[in-house]
């Protein structure tokens, strides 16, 4: 048993959870508002007459931030979303009706995991460096799986141990390995039915920064309406050695929304 497995009382289940912590000042994508934890009202503000007290808090946050899934209304290529749904048209009232996050079922699904670092015998992958096919194919061997139809692939790029770190986990200067548009082609051939990886954006990003293209989104969301999961931690999963398990996720059942934190965990 490692540090990683929990153990589900009663069930012989072991569990290992695979969401960050929430926290004001983790690192995150610029690209999205900031998590903002507060607390307008501590103990003591405002005492009752038995002497009890209770302490209210507040958090302000885009939805992509931490632990995330995409929805297939977060990105939309030549003004169309995934199935052609007009983008523009789509989003006028604020909300995305056809293809917020809303309309994601709870996950509960075989999960496999391409541990990529491990295969390749790295700490991380290089920043900037893109996880090919034939890392894909090469990892999933070497693991004995085979990706199929429905799955949620998580791919290890060992970059999440950058997370405690803060800034160097977004990238900028180095960029953040991951795949590029031929392994998002790749996990759409298996016919997945979610992709993540323990980086910022899952795919690649390259040296420099800047507003990157993001090929990978278009293809898993736009084309084949496949959902992304962003900023995973997957060191359980490998220290603990599972290539594959039944993966749980719950989106916040936010109507119209692009994104939402999720708290995934890998049961069996
Ligand atoms: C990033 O945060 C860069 O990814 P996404 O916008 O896909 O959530």
């Amino acid at each position: 048993m490692t540090d990683a497995l929990l153990q589900v009382v009663g069930s012989g289940l072991e569990v290992v959870d695979l969401g960050r912590q929430l926290r004001t000042g983790m690192p995150q994508s610029p690209n999205h508002p900031q998590f903002w934890h507060t607390l307008p009202r501590r103990h003591g503000d405002m005492v009752r007459s038995d002497g009890s007290s209770a302490a209210n808090d507040m958090i302000s946050t885009g939805t992509h931030v931490g632990t995330h899934i995409d929805a297939l209304a977060h990105v939309s290529y030549q003004g169309s979303m995934y199935g052609g749904v007009d983008a523009v048209a789509s989003g006028v009232g604020g909300k995305y009706d056809e293809l917020g996050v809303h309309t994601i079922e709870p996950m509960i699904r075989r999960g496999v995991l391409l541990d990529v670092a491990g295969h390749l015998g790295v700490e991380h992958c290089e920043g900037g460096y893109e996880i090919t096919v034939d890392d894909l194919e090469a990892t999933a061997k070497r693991q004995g799986v085979v990706v199929e139809a429905g799955d949620v692939v998580l791919i290890r790029s060992g970059w999440g141990s950058k997370f405690a770190e803060g800034a160097p986990y977004v990238g900028g200067p180095s960029g953040v390995p991951g795949v590029g548009e031929d392994g998002a082609v790749w996990l759409a051939e298996h016919g997945v039915h979610a992709a993540g990886a323990d980086t910022i954006a899952f795919e690649r990003l390259a040296p420099g920064g800047g507003h990157a293209l993001l090929p990978a989104h278009r293809v898993l969301l736009v084309e084949h309406g496949i959902y992304i999961i962003e900023a995973l931690d997957l060191e359980g999963l490998a220290q603990a050695g599972w290539s594959e398990f039944t993966l749980m996720l719950v989106p916040l059942n936010i109507y119209g929304a692009t994104g939402s934190p999720v708290r995934p965990l890998a049961v069996r």
